[in-house]
């Protein structure tokens, strides 16, 4: 997308998003070994959040809002601010924060740029190896790791339904645990097999990195989808809902285009 007169390029937007990623993924890191020393919980009393998420998206808030003042921002934790640019930041200061809480190395700072309401610019840092997958509407997908030159991304084509394997994530209250178990034993013997990293953002990076070939959730939030979703996209994977519906309304499905048919169809069977 050109820039417009009155709204950053989405270049200049990622380059923000990566700089605040940054800067509170390295807060994250510090903060892993103390992960445990203050846990409260939200939807259920698996549904954790660490002081270190509370500060990570402090700290995320306060670096967007100082660098673009007239700027919206929505946070898994809290934050949710109407701005006036047109402009909106969708954040999950630790997503993966059961994976953080346990030392698993798969949780992400999550930054994505909205401009009047659709995502042009995204960065997710897996804090615990360091990849760095960031997208921009229309800029490709891309990975990188430390200084490392990025490398642009592309999602796997597997040849049938079959040899697709699929990532997935379950909500945090029984009665939906209950109904997404009986979901993926009908899903598992049709695919080649299933993953759970405990990460929606870092599955959709999957999906674009071609290490898993499709991944659904229900009802995921903004901020755990909002970045993932442009990478997966920009990695030339189909990102949706179902029956037509938006990414997140309330399936968020990415997949490769040679099984998006079947799969999609599979999932819409299994979710009537
Ligand atoms: C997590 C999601 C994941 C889902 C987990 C959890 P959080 O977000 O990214 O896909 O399956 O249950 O919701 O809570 O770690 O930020």
């Amino acid at each position: 997308m050109p820039p417009d007169a009155i709204h950053p390029a989405p270049t200049d937007l990622l380059a923000l998003a990566v700089s605040v990623a940054r800067e509170a993924g390295a807060l994250v890191a510090r903060g892993q070994d103390r992960a445990g020393d203050h846990v409260g919980t939200k939807s259920s009393p698996v549904d954790v959040v660490t002081a270190v998420d509370s500060a990570s998206e402090e700290l995320l808030v306060g670096r967007l809002l100082a660098a673009l003042p007239d700027d919206g921002v929505l946070g898994e934790e809290g934050a949710s601010r109407e701005g006036t640019s047109g402009v909106r930041w969708v954040v999950d200061p630790i997503d993966g924060t059961v994976n953080f809480l346990y030392g698993l190395p798969a949780y992400a700072v999550s930054v994505g740029a909205e401009v009047h309401g659709t995502v042009r610019a995204g960065a997710v840092l897996n804090v615990a190896t360091g990849e760095l997958f960031t997208a921009t509407a229309g800029g490709g997908a891309w990975l990188s790791v430390g200084d490392e030159d990025a490398r642009r991304l592309k999602v796997r084509e597997p040849a049938s339904l079959e040899r697709t394997l699929v990532a997935t994530g379950f909500g945090y209250r029984v009665g939906q645990r209950r109904a997404q178990g009986r979901v993926v034993a009908e899903l598992l013997p049709r695919v080649r097999d299933i993953r759970r990293s405990g990460s929606a953002a870092l599955d959709l990076c999957a999906v674009a990195a071609g290490r898993v070939d499709a991944y659904y959730e229900l009802d995921l939030n903004p901020w755990d989808h909002a970045a993932g979703a442009l990478v997966a996209a920009e990695a030339g994977a189909v990102v949706t809902g179902l029956r037509g519906a938006p990414v997140g309304v309330p399936m968020t499905v990415a997949v490769a285009p040679s099984v998006a048919g079947p799969f999609l169809e599979l999932v819409t069977e299994l979710h009537p």
